[in-house]
């Protein structure tokens, strides 16, 4: 059931699809407190939701501050990340109730989730004009499912999308993506998409192409898709202020630019220097913009990704003019003390996402001007919406991929999330599974993050265990930085052929993979959950933090400890354990409900199936286009009394007829039909 409250008059955020009556108040289970409201926990209540931030699946011991931010490192004394996912699920111990909390709002709100006082959360808008609505249900997961009715269905990517990506920041010029795809193909390794990172644009600009270095990008993106493989470019918030470029030219003829409180276009500098920001609050810029994206369908490209749309600002030219001064000032004194020198530091640091300059520009909201960092959090993810619903536009009966590194909830209709600017780094693989199960809370279920890690050198052994949770997440992408150790899965000759046994595994799964990914899309489930959320009763498994149950019948335990040749796994039930090397070089064991050590080399992955389960299973292919659908073998896990059939649904992987029966067959093992 769904309770909406209304307080103030809210700035429309479009992220609720359902119009509810307003409840009169008390809001159940919450009292006011300040300008916000609180919640006594008990020491066995869990917290889950609040998507891409940091630390675990159970927020509990930090504060956080939903306030979309470019924050390229993902540390645990960190408050905000890309994301503003304002979902609460509170899951109450033994006798305590259980309910979900959105709150609808545009701009920054905080939590403290028993950060001040263990035993306390609290939360609060920063202004007090918002829509709370207060969900409860028959548990955990169902609650999540209120979330969707409220929010609507998340996005579905087209079936290559769940292919390997390989991506860098660096890939120069056609040469460069060439030799990618070579890599891959020579060795034998699976591969669906390469992402083209901004070199491919003509000094940074939207919707251009680099002529010399990718002289023909459609004849380049026909002879990638006859190998099977998809070019996926990113696409900037920040449009290069340029005459000579179109996009800016008609932006500004249009009027389809934030301004300032002067009536001028605000400007600040990303990647090609100073750049314009569209409005994407306003309807008409958003599908104005989204339809610029048609410069590159046109040349045969069917994926995007959305980058810096928090918006990231390196500077504005008012900010970067103060700061040159001064330190001029400062270098003309020499010999600077601690506090001239921290000075002089904190003028180049504080001048890149600098909260003043999200005060200094407005959009129009209704024909109205509001402040930026009123709606800041609406940003990106209306960025995602104008190519989401443009593209929809353009390409009607086709999916298109998208996914966005901003968002907030609602956006999930548009586009899927990668998790941004990771580092190669143990703690950020184990915040990877984290991140996973709670982003799908709040509806972003076509997420990944950057396997391998983006930032920073990253390592054989790191590559393997990231892998081997990687081929389990819907965006499968291996991503680095510019200057970091090439990454590409050939780069480790050692390890290729265990790659490339990875890889397989995940074509070979892919049928179940995508069954159950389109499940959750379909019927508002969660492809990734926690453990607890089926195993409401074991106060074990609600404290498991780094297991997450897949789809219907499976499990997954990552190693994500730097040396360990195994792990502790707990099982709230029996499940049939597959230690897999490769999709037909695995060993298996009946294990009894409990904890248990269990080995696991470097080479190996650990997938648990729950009881009466059956997995159909594919022979692999190199990409998903050549995948045969037909079950050559299952797995499955027999019980008696349970009959052991699969619910698969299957498409064409294109089209957006989702709901017509045909999609739906009932496996049963040995049948192979
Ligand atoms: O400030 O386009 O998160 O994936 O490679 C860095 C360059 C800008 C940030 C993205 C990252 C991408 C990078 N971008």
């Amino acid at each position: 059931m769904i309770q909406r409250f209304q307080f103030g008059q809210m700035l429309p955020t479009e992220s609720v699809v359902l119009s509810l009556p307003v409840a009169g108040s008390p809001v159940p289970f919450l009292t006011p407190e300040g300008t916000g409201w609180r919640y006594d926990m008990a020491p066995e209540d869990v917290i889950y939701g609040l998507g891409e931030m940091v630390r675990g699946m159970n927020k509990r011991g930090w504060h956080y501050c939903a306030n979309n931010s470019d924050e390229p490192h993902h540390t645990e004394d960190k408050q905000s990340l890309y994301g503003a996912h304002n979902f609460l699920l509170v899951s109450g111990g033994t006798g305590r109730p259980t309910f979900g909390v959105f709150i609808d709002f545009a701009g920054p709100v905080e939590y403290d989730i028993g950060y001040t006082d263990e035993e306390i959360l609290t939360f609060r808008t920063s202004e007090p004009d918002y829509d709370l609505y207060l969900i409860t249900g028959e548990g955990p997961a169902d609650i999540c499912r209120e979330l969707r009715r409220l929010t609507g269905r998340s996005y579905i990517p087209p079936k290559w999308a769940f292919g390997l990506a390989q991506s860098r920041w660096g890939y120069q010029c056609e040469a460069d993506i060439r030799a990618v795809a070579q890599g891959y193909r020579e060795n034998n390794l699976p591969l669906d998409m390469i992402c083209m990172d901004i070199d491919y644009m003509a000094n940074f600009a939207d919707f251009t192409v680099n002529q010399e270095r990718f002289p023909d990008l459609a004849g380049l993106a026909a002879g990638m898709k006859s190998q099977g493989i998809h070019l996926v470019p990113i696409i900037d918030a920040g449009i290069r202020a340029d005459d000579k470029d179109e996009t800016c030219r008609e932006g500004l003829e249009r009027d389809y630019f934030c301004k300032k409180e002067d009536g001028t276009p605000f400007v600040a500098a990303v990647w090609p220097g100073e750049a314009y920001f569209a409005d994407f609050l306003r309807p008409e810029v958003r599908s104005w913009f989204g339809g610029r994206y048609r410069a590159l369908t046109e040349l045969g490209i069917d994926g995007f990704w959305n980058d810096m749309n928090e918006p990231a600002l390196f500077y504005t030219p008012d900010r970067l003019k103060a700061a040159v001064q001064r330190a001029a000032e400062l270098g003309a004194k020499g010999n600077l003390d601690m506090y001239a020198f921290s000075e002089l530091q904190q003028l180049i640091n504080g001048l890149s996402n600098n909260p003043d300059d999200y005060r200094s520009f407005y959009h129009l909201v209704d024909d109205q001007p509001v402040r930026h960092d009123r709606v800041h959090n609406l940003y990106g993810g209306n960025m995602t919406r104008a190519a989401g619903e443009a593209l929809q536009a353009l390409r009607p009966d086709r999916r298109t991929l998208l996914y966005s590194r901003s968002s907030f909830i609602g956006s999930h209709r548009y586009g899927g999330i990668w998790l941004g600017d990771n580092d190669s780094s143990w703690a950020q693989l184990r915040e990877n599974i984290h991140q996973m199960a709670s982003v799908q809370m709040c509806g972003f279920l076509y997420t990944g993050a950057d396997l391998g890690g983006f930032g920073g050198d990253t390592t054989p052994d790191l590559v393997m265990r990231w892998l081997e949770f990687g081929i389990f997440t819907p965006l499968m992408r291996n991503h680095s930085a510019l200057g970091t150790r090439n990454q590409e899965y050939y780069r480790f000759e050692k390890w290729i052929p265990s790659i490339r046994n990875l890889l397989n595994l995940r074509m070979a799964l892919l049928p179940y993979l995508y069954s159950e990914f389109m499940k959750a899309a379909l019927g508002d489930g969660l492809y990734f959950r926690p453990l607890a959320f089926d195993y409401p009763g074991d106060a074990m498994a609600r404290q498991v933090e780094d297991q997450l149950l897949l789809g219907e019948g499976l499990m997954v335990a990552p190693v994500c400890t730097q040396n360990a040749a195994g792990r502790y796994v707990y099982l709230p039930e029996p499940m049939k354990l597959l230690r897999l090397r490769s999709v037909d070089d695995f060993d298996t064991e009946l294990m009894p409900a409990g904890h248990h050590y269990i080995p696991c080399a470097l080479n190996e992955v650990l997938l648990f199936l729950r009881p009466g389960c059956l997995v159909p299973v594919a022979r692999p292919a190199c990409c998903v286009a050549e995948l045969d659908e037909t079950p050559f073998t299952f797995w499955s896990y027999p019980v008696e009394g349970s009959p052991c059939t699969y619910r698969m649904y299957s498409d064409d992987g294109v089209g957006t007829d989702y709901d017509r029966p045909e999609h739906w067959r009932t496996l049963k093992a040995g049948t192979g039909q």
